[in-house]
């Protein structure tokens, strides 16, 4: 493993990652380092902004307050954290490419090297299957997931026919996210953008960018011609695809009190806050897709309102604001 850590007084300090690993069941390096992510206690903040792109992320890190340190650690699997302050509050910024299993690692990484209370946002990219047109944003307050069947698309067609109780994907139930986070992004959003340009509804996390979403390639056998009808038939109050916040929603609603215990040793439940909103990227019922200057303006102005939304947020148990915190090392 090799990491990249940037400080922000110009020190760049690459590194392989030498350290020794222990522990099997949930690794971790010597020095206290996850083994994906490639954090360590004190390099993330309670506070977090998650976004699929890179670039994403160094445009939202560039309103981090510029008179507080600024730490940057790009790993070897693709995650990308940049800590910082915004308007005194220390916030971290994780890129973490695409997809349920990136999600996975990310939470529980991220989780397992900070005390207290997470708050996290996803601020993402998305398909619309409702009204809201591309350049406009969906604040998506539930997910359920899609999944692929991968039964059904057993190889030969004689098992394809005998399953015929099988349906090609599969749907999850409603997890939600966190209602007093993702009203304040809400807000926040119709503040800057204007109410008819923010949408709030369910959203569906779909397994595949194509597939799952619905999308047609003369490729492969997806058997997905009428999913976009199904998911109304489901969801009629469905209004968006992507491809992370269910697994995001669904690992908050799972958290344990674990964290939280505070000196009294009262435990208290779930020690995650989630909430997610994404820009249009794709209309699925025009079929329109965006011009990324379009999203490079879009993001400039959503950064701020949920950097914003996150600082307002009130958590009661944070991680000890001492010496450790890159947020407090020059
Ligand atoms: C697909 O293009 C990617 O875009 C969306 C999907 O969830 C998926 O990760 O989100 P991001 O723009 O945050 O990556
Ligand atoms: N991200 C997705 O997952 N789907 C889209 O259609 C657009 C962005």
């Amino acid at each position: 493993m090799s990491n990249l850590i940037n400080y922000s007084n110009g020190e760049m300090k690459t590194s392989t990652f030498e350290e020794k690993m222990e522990n099997a069941n949930f690794p971790m390096s010597d020095k206290g380092r996850v083994y994906h992510v490639e954090v360590k206690r004190g390099e993330v903040a309670n506070r977090i902004i998650t976004v699929g792109d890179h670039t994403r992320a160094e445009e939202f890190a560039q309103y981090l307050d510029k008179d507080s340190p600024l730490f940057r650690l790009s790993s070897a699997r693709g995650f990308l954290t940049i800590t910082g302050k915004y308007k005194g509050v220390p916030i971290s910024i994780i890129a973490i490419g695409m997809g349920l299993p990136m999600m996975d690692f990310f939470v529980r990484e991220v989780r397992s090297v900070v005390d207290g209370q997470l708050a996290i946002i996803r601020f993402g990219t998305c398909g619309s299957i409702g009204a809201a047109r591309t350049g406009s944003i969906i604040v998506q307050n539930a997910a359920f997931a899609i999944t692929r069947n991968y039964n059904y698309f057993s190889d030969t067609e004689e098992i394809e026919s005998e399953l015929t109780d099988e349906k090609p994907y599969n749907f999850t139930k409603i997890f939600h996210a966190d209602p007093q986070l993702y009203k304040k992004i809400e807000l926040e959003l119709i503040n800057s953008f204007g109410e008819d340009n923010v949408f709030t509804g369910l959203n569906a996390t779909c397994d595949s960018f194509y597939s799952s979403q619905g999308r047609k390639d003369g490729n492969f056998r997806d058997y997905n011609s009428n999913l976009i009808s199904t998911i109304s038939d489901v969801y009629p109050e469905a209004i968006s695809l992507e491809m992370e916040a269910f697994m995001l929603f669904h690992l908050a609603k799972s958290s344990t009190s674990l964290p939280l215990k505070d000196s009294n040793n009262t435990i208290l439940k779930n020690s995650i806050k989630a909430a997610s909103a994404a820009m249009v990227v794709a209309d699925r019922v025009t079929n329109d897709f965006i011009s990324p200057v379009k999203v490079h303006d879009i993001q400039k102005v959503a950064g701020k309102a949920v950097l914003n939304a996150l600082v307002d947020f009130e958590l009661i148990y944070v991680h000890p604001d001492d010496d450790d915190c890159v947020w407090n090392q020059n």
